[in-house]
């Protein structure tokens, strides 16, 4: 039987195996977080619950004690806990042990949390005590021995797992290039399509040594800015960051922060107050025609240690820059377009409009990294204080923060790229993203109509470039579909990395 599941009297099980396979080795050890190599394991967890492959040698299953509930799958028991309300989950968590357990799943907490977000509430740590207000000396914790779960187990292994040593040890073919500064020549003939580190330009700003969390707090306390799904002041924020215990810390991301923060983003010669402005090798970005009605590009980015961001590409086609101020991130990613396969464990709709990459980045690092480290076009390498990474246009990428940190990004689009902008406009409309709404639907005839105004000449040459995509694609469509039996039965196009621009129909 399903060491998950256990059969209630006249209830027979749907399922005759543990509802994840996986099986997990309590004892497992990892490599120490620190840098002192010392081997250090998983902790217990602080309820003794173990995982669900320990329930077929164990003598007894407190699953057992919850009455109908014990003939769930833990993934549905759990998935129905969803939609109770606080006081239910409350009530049920006390009529035995297992059930206990489950309620005290804190991303339930998390979502109630969420989904009603309080005005004023004090971090307490989790998100239960948060939501309840629980004084710490009020907080229970009743031993649950002989309750076997992943659905339990594994979003906490996943919180403790170090992760640091997935950064390690990075194959040389792997690496991302590392340089101090290129002219925007360099940038447009040879590296607009590839990832890079830059090390010099963010040692010039002079947000570079001043903004780091610490400041940002005792200068803005009581400034709301934008983590995921919630609006909360600084002094909130950074209590959460130095103490939660989530498998996906809440990360902050706010778009609107040089306006809350009244910094000058003017860049120079234009105004001798600047804050930051973009490296200079990236030249124009051709999204500033459209004025006020260009999409988003600008965001500040702060998380805890395992904090980041899981695999996606970035909005509309465009390149991005991201630069760390504080901390240090832990980038992995992959060139994208027609016949490459993502990255391992991301799958991609046929029509390449969903991207579904279910797993947190733990859960990522533990399933699929070793994998994805041998997987041709990986590329990875960590951007350190002080240096700005390049984001291809296209490319996926995966973001761990090494240590707390802190970031400003910008997505631009650079000449070299105007063709996969305007065909991702036109042709992918149902993504478009980050514009007004009602600039959503026809940003490219107006991206087209302000390139003519302003640029008339690159604007010849990017639907140019937009037809000669367009041929390209039909070409290999034919191909495929007539004389092209060979490609497809080997599984697609090939995927060369020589510089023979085969990127070109990124993404
Ligand atoms: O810093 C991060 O978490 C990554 C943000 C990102 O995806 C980007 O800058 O494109
Ligand atoms: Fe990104």
């Amino acid at each position: 039987m399903a060491p998950g599941i256990l059969e209630h009297r006249g209830i027979a099980t749907a399922e005759s195996r543990p509802s994840k396979k996986i099986k997990i080795s309590e004892a497992a050890t990892f490599e120490s977080d620190e840098d002192d190599d010392v081997a250090v394991a998983v902790p217990s967890h602080p309820l003794g619950v173990k995982p669900a492959g320990n329930a077929y040698t164990a003598s007894e299953n407190i699953k057992s004690n919850c009455g109908l509930f014990a003939s769930l799958p833990d993934e549905l028991l759990s998935h129905i806990l969803e939609s109770f309300e606080s006081d239910v989950l409350i009530r049920l968590g006390s009529t035995c042990r297992a059930l206990y357990a489950f309620t005290r799943l804190d991303e339930l907490w998390r979502a109630l949390f969420v989904n009603a977000p309080p005005e004023d509430f004090e971090w307490r740590a989790t998100w239960r005590a948060t939501y309840l207000k629980t004084p710490s000396e009020n907080i229970t914790s009743i031993s649950c021995t002989n309750l076997f779960s992943d659905v339990l187990y594994r979003p906490f292994q996943c919180a403790h797992t170090p992760l640091n040593p997935y950064a390690r040890n990075i194959p040389k073919s792997n690496e991302i290039a590392r340089l101090s500064d290129l002219t925007y020549e360099e940038y447009a003939e040879i590296w607009v399509d590839k990832p890079f580190i830059l090390t010099t330009p963010v040692t010039q700003w002079p947000v570079y040594g001043l903004w780091t969390p610490e400041y940002l707090l005792s200068k803005f306390p009581d400034t709301k800015f934008r983590a995921e799904a919630v609006d909360w002041p600084m002094t909130k924020y950074m209590s959460y960051m130095h103490a939660n215990a989530d498998e996906s810390p809440l990360y902050l991301f706010d778009r609107a922060f040089a306006e809350k923060t009244e910094i000058d983003i003017m860049a120079p010669p234009h105004s001798k107050e600047a804050a930051y402005w973009s490296p200079t090798c990236f030249g124009e970005d051709l999204f500033s025609v459209l004025g006020e009605h260009r999409p988003d590009c600008r965001w500040m980015i702060m998380g805890p240690k395992r904090s980041g961001s899981t695999f996606h590409k970035d909005p509309n086609a465009t390149n991005a820059w991201n630069a760390v101020l504080t901390g240090s991130k832990y980038w992995l990613m992959f060139p994208a377009g027609p016949g490459i396969e993502p990255p391992p464990g991301v799958i991609v709709s046929d029509d390449q409009s969903e991207i579904t990459s279910p797993l947190s980045i733990a859960e990522y690092m533990l399933t699929f990294h070793a994998l994805a480290r041998q997987t041709p076009g990986c590329k990875e390498g960590i951007c350190h204080e002080g240096e700005v990474l390049h984001v291809p246009s296209g490319w996926f990428h995966l973001v761990l923060n090494l240590e707390d940190s802190l970031a400003l990004t910008q997505n631009f689009v650079p000449r070299k790229k105007l063709g996969d902008v305007l065909s991702f406009l036109r042709d992918q409309r149902g993504e478009v993203s980050g514009f007004k709404e009602d600039v959503c639907e026809r940003a490219y005839e107006l991206f087209v109509e302000r390139l003519r105004e302003q640029h008339p000449d690159l604007l010849e040459e990017g639907l140019t470039e937009l037809e000669k995509k367009g041929k390209k694609s039909k070409g290999r469509w034919e191909a495929l579909t007539k004389g092209g039996e060979e490609e497809s039965e080997s599984g697609g196009f090939s995927f060369g990395f020589g510089g023979d621009d085969d990127d070109a129909d990124i993404p």
